[in-house]
């Protein structure tokens, strides 16, 4: 380890043997099964929030800054937004002028097609409401000097950032989790001498001073030693209520005095002199559902935190740990040990690019699963375009939802990782789009049934938004369902099948009613529509003009390959789900011919997969969306097996795209070159993923807190990457479970344990020398199971509840 500069107030005097053996004995503490300790690690403070570490139960966040003079966790609870329910839809005639925008779009007039949708169709304004922050906790630590042997860490399989220095004889250590039991944010503060915590906490609220918005906020103090933020959100034009907010901090300290002050400026609240403390934060809004914001925040915050008081800290911590760890045990994966792995984490990345630690891989799998457990769980809203984490009042795209691949992709990792009940949230959200949509689908389409465009908001809104460039394309519910599908595939659970159905049939009922005949081809399409944010001509075509204005293709079209795949991958998951439920025989039927006549997948003059259903694609152009590889992944109608040439012209597709790109668009590749079976390739994806980001500078990459560098962040290339990490070493989308299908060189060495497969297996393998060693499959649902690896395979009966082992030859051990 080198030594940190004299100006560095960080200083320390330990050797890395020292720091291993002190990362070793931590976990051998707590977690003696580990094989790698599954620790982000820095030798100083936080200076931005990129290097801030994320903690969260779902519902409430914060992003931990580990100062030593001053701390700063930025807070977040999930339904702060702005606004309140509202209806989205304008005023255009919106059907009445569809066959006038179709007509244009066959003859080729985009731009005028393009200038009617958004007269006829588009929401009131065009855009949604923003995540918003909850506030900030601020706390001093007055009498801090000279601080040594700083450390700060993410434990990701406790699920507490912890700090630790010296002043002067004094080892201070602050530890910061969210309890998903308690639903309370805890700070607690020791020292190993009596009588050396002292601080100041503040809360604060924000406001918006770029946009002069009309949010308000104000703080109170009350007995017992309780500060209170109380606020409410900007209005978002259109609602006719507002949300409400409050946060509440108390602390209980052991010895010493705690005392609020009241000044004119600020209340604070003071402890001085105690041998540890307690803070607890409760939060809580007036957000019922998406169509009512009458709950009591004030009731709801009181509550939560006068029952976490009523705790103690060992209780509090404790039933957090186990509670995280229930989800978070369940899988591991190792790469295997590399000298390396004993680094700060933001010293890592130098080493993974050289090839020397890809065990790095390995803790971004793990961090990625450690994110979704802690934004997203059963109750709370599903993770939005930031997860959980949101200091900005003007976050880039509104920190909303968007649904042409963010919100799915937020998801992709959820049944292979198993962690099913995390994605509950976004079922639970997929029922309520199926509900507010129905309006969208009435007004523009004349339609039956639900649809879901590029873009949503808490309050659902799913009328256009931000241009038909963007708008036009509405095949999201098509997209919401096959992910609906494939959980049951993994789960086979038949109550989830029977509830989700006539939300898929709904769906298909869309599409029934607004496929329209293509007047050259005579195929079925969707018009007027869009491949997702690109158009003929791509990448090239944005040029900025003098005035400032810039210049884009048309997206506007009949039948882009990416709603040809979805549309039918939708049909065919509904006609199946009816044939297991034996319903609806007469609309099976009418699903299945529909189907027939959708347009196919076009090969095109390049050797490409076409994204549009004329040969338009430009060679340049490089953009980040490669929606008509959806069918490859997520999407299973693109196969090297099944459709080798569908799969060679994907191939094509992608090489032309190029490598580059930044967050979600590199995860979305990492996945693709996985299907296509090309380890080596996906690999180099994930190299470029995994690439330290230390600015804003828009190149993508990973910042040092290993967030997702999609400037400024986006969750969804964590999650998206997390999952094509284990697309890579276990695909199940064929027929069987295939081990080790893309097994890049580099990650040659390794083992996983407790991956799902589809049909209801979970899978354990190891390997060597890049070659199997062994497998262990359970079985859930006791169904056959087939196994694949390279050209072996073998297939068992499987009884639910037993497990089966197979060698490195996929034979059964006499
Ligand atoms: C789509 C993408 C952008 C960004 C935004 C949230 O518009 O094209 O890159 O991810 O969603």
């Amino acid at each position: 380890m080198t030594k940190r500069k004299a100006k560095n107030p960080f200083l320390t005097r330990r050797t890395s043997a020292v720091f291993l053996a002190a990362i070793l004995a931590s976990s051998s503490l707590e977690n003696s099964e580990r094989v790698a300790p599954k620790v982000l690690w820095y030798r100083q403070p936080a200076s931005a929030w990129i290097e801030a570490l994320p903690v969260g139960n779902g519902r409430l966040g914060a992003m931990v800054f580990g100062g030593t003079h001053e701390e700063l966790l930025q807070l977040n609870e999930d339904t702060v937004w702005t606004g309140g329910p509202y209806d989205p839809h304008g005023n255009g005639d919106g059907v009445k002028s569809l066959p006038e925008i179709r007509r244009l779009v066959f003859e080729g007039k985009g731009k005028e097609a393009e200038a009617l949708f958004e007269k006829a169709m588009m929401a009131k304004v065009w855009d949604q409401a923003q995540y918003q922050p909850l506030g900030d906790l601020r706390l001093t630590f007055p009498g801090h000097g000279t601080i040594t042997d700083y450390r700060r860490e993410l434990d990701l399989d406790m699920a507490i950032a912890r700090t630790s220095y010296r002043v002067d004889e004094a080892g201070f250590t602050r530890e910061v989790f969210v309890s998903p039991v308690d639903q309370v944010i805890i700070v607690r503060l020791t020292a190993d001498r009596p009588g050396m915590i002292s601080l100041n906490a503040k809360l604060d609220g924000r406001v918006n001073a770029r946009r002069r918005g009309d949010e308000t906020w104000m703080l109170r103090s009350e007995a017992p030693a309780t500060l209170i933020l109380r606020g409410q959100t900007a209005s978002f034009r259109g609602s006719t209520e507002r949300l409400r907010y409050e946060a509440r901090l108390q602390a209980a300290a052991e010895g010493g005095t705690t005392e609020i002050i009241n000044t004119s400026e600020h209340d604070t609240l003071k402890v001085t002199a105690a041998d540890a403390v307690t803070l607890f934060v409760s939060a809580a809004t007036s957000f019922k559902n998406y169509r009512d914001v009458s709950d009591d925040p004030e009731a709801k915050a009181k509550d939560d935190l006068s029952k976490a008081a009523g705790k103690s800290f060992d209780r509090i911590r404790s039933d957090h740990v186990a509670e995280h760890r229930r989800l978070f045990r369940r899988v591991d994966l190792d790469f295997g040990p590399t000298p390396s792995s004993v680094l700060p984490t933001d010293e890592r990345f130098e080493a993974f690019a050289a090839g020397t630690d890809p065990n790095f891989a390995a803790l971004y799998f793990h961090f990625g699963r450690y994110l979704l457990i802690s934004c997203s769980r059963p109750g709370g809203q599903p993770a939005n375009l930031q997860g959980l984490w949101n200091a900005d009042m003007n976050p880039a795209w509104g920190s909303k939802y968007t649904t042409n691949i963010n919100f799915e992709m937020n998801y992709w990792l959820a049944d292979v990782a198993n962690l099913e009940e995390c994605a509950e949230p976004f079922f639970a959200m997929i029922r309520d789009l199926a509900e507010s949509s129905r309006q969208t689908a009435r007004v523009n389409w004349g339609a039956r049934g639900w649809m879901l465009g590029h873009n949503t908001d808490i309050w659902r809104a799913t009328a256009p938004i931000h241009g038909a460039y963007w708008g036009a394309w509405h095949t999201g519910a098509g997209w919401l369902c096959a992910q609906l599908w494939d959980h049951y595939l993994y789960s086979g659970d038949r109550k989830f099948l029977e509830a989700y159905y006539p939300i898929m049939k709904a769906a298909v009922e869309f599409f029934l009613d607004t496929l329209v005949v293509h007047p050259k081809y005579g195929w079925l399409v969707t018009c007027p529509s869009g491949s997702p944010e690109n158009g003929p001509g791509g990448d090239p075509m944005w040029t900025r003009n003098p005035d400032g204005t810039r210049n884009r293709p048309i997206g506007i079209s009949a039948g882009p390959t990416i709603d040809l795949q979805i549309v039918g991958e939708l049909f065919d998951l509904c006609a199946k789900a009816s044939e297991i439920l034996g319903v609806d025989p007469d609309f099976r039927k009418q699903v299945r011919r529909t189907r027939s006549q959708l347009a196919p997948m076009q090969i095109g003059r390049l050797g490409q997969l076409q994204e549009w259903l004329e040969d338009v694609d430009n060679p340049d152009d490089k953009h980040r969306h490669v929606s008509h590889l959806w069918g490859l992944y997520p999407g299973t109608s693109i196969s090297p097996r099944r459709t080798p040439k569908l799969a060679a012209a994907a191939k094509q597709s992608l090489r032309l795209r190029g490598d580059a790109g930044t967050g979600w668009s590199m995860a979305w590749k990492i996945n693709f070159w996985a299907r296509l079976l090309d380890g080596n390739h996906a690999y180099e994806m994930l190299k470029r993923q995994l690439a330290l980001a230390t600015g804003l500078t828009g190149k993508g990459g990973t910042y040092p807190n290993l967030l997702d560098a999609h400037p400024p962040f986006q969750i969804d290339g964590n999650l998206g990457g997390t999952a094509g990490i284990a697309e890579m070493l276990l695909q199940s989308h064929e027929d069987g479970i295939d081990l080790l299908p893309a097994l890049p060189a580099a990650l040659s060495q390794g083992s996983f344990r407790r991956l799902r497969a589809r049909g209801g297996f979970e899978v354990d393998a190891a390997w060597a020398n890049g070659i199997l060693t062994g497998t262990t499959i359970r079985s859930l649902l006791g169904k056959v199971c087939k196994v694949l690896y390279g050209k072996l395979s073998t297939e068992f009966k499987t009884e639910a509840g037993k497990v089966y082992a197979l060698d490195g030859r996929l034979r059964r051990p006499k």
